[in-house]
């Protein structure tokens, strides 16, 4: 089943496919999956290579790489989900690739449903490396992952034990906000305010100035790019203006 299972991801478009088994998936911070979908038992996780992209000096090409995964990413799920259900007669969910995200003041919209992270590593994909994020044995660095659960009991598949993080530094070095300097923690809100300047922080600065800019000169803030940033961002949804950690990281880069 599992096999079935890989050759279509494979072939509607992931580079990687892993299976986790539910009971192997441990997130303690992430909602528990039982409240996403009772009764599921398994999760297929999908890798993906980031283009090279994200080393791109202009974050408009940068973005939109991001872009163009994102959209393919989302068919290639939808299409896994729906396998699953017509042909395999089992029930499927996607979980999004970044967001919907829940947005409340006890998660401050830094929570996904599922730790895409913590999955991709309980179904073989890759092991945290000192940025926080997951190392994939060929992708290195450069890797999304998106998932599927389903109610199809599959066992997990082995787990990567060999160490891919070289320890360099470099991440830890090239982040601009300092967000990686404490060891298994990334400082969300320093990381926040340089990867995604035009996010919900940047709208509650400009909306406040705003209000408290008196009527005759509220035109200027209308006139400066920072909020023309905000608007594009407005309808692009998150936009993300740093890669540091990802492009700096070596591993895998000459692999691919
Ligand atoms: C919210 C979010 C963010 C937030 C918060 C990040 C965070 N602390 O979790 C912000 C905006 C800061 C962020 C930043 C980035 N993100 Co982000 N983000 C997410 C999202 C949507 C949810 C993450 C979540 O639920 N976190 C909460 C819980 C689960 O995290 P946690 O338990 O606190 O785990 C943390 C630590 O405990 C530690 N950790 C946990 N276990 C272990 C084990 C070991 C051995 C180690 C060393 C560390 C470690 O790592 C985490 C980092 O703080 C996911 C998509 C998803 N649904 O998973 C993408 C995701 C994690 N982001 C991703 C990326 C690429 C980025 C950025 C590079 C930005 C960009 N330009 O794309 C940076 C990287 C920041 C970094 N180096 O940590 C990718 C990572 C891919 C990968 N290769 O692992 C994901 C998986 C998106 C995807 N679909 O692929 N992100």
């Amino acid at each position: 089943m599992k096999e079935t299972i890989r050759s279509f991801a494979l072939e509607a478009g992931g580079e990687y496919v892993g299976f986790a088994n539910v009971s192997d998936y441990e997130s303690p911070r992430s909602p528990s999956i039982e409240k996403l979908y009772p009764g599921a038992k398994s999760i297929v996780v999908i890798a993906y290579p980031e283009l090279s992209t994200c080393e791109s000096p202009s974050p408009q090409i940068a973005m939109n790489g991001r872009m163009d995964l994102m959209e393919f990413s989302r068919s290639v799920n939808y299409k896994v989900a729906r396998f699953i259900e017509s042909k395999l007669g089992a029930g499927a969910m996607t979980v999004p690739i970044s967001y919907p995200m829940e947005m409340s003041l006890e998660t401050m919209g830094g929570i996904g449903e599922l730790s895409l992270r913590h999955a991709a590593v309980a179904a073989g994909l890759g092991a945290f490396g000192r940025h926080n994020i997951v190392i994939h044995p060929v992708l290195g660095t450069r890797v999304l992952f998106t998932a599927v659960i389903t109610d199809l009991d599959l066992p997990s598949d082995p787990r990567v034990e060999e160490e891919l993080c070289i320890d360099c530094g470099l991440c830890v070095e090239n982040c601009p906000a300092g967000a990686l300097d404490k060891e298994g923690y990334t400082d969300f809100t320093g990381c926040l305010k340089k990867s995604q300047p035009y996010g919900i922080g940047g709208m509650i600065k400009f909306w406040s100035q705003l209000f408290a800019t008196p009527e005759d000169e509220r035109k200027k803030l209308f006139r400066d790019p920072h909020y023309w940033k905000l608007y594009q961002a407005g309808f692009i949804g998150f936009q993300y203006a740093c890669w540091k950690c990802m492009a700096s990281c070596p591993v895998g880069v000459r692999k691919r």
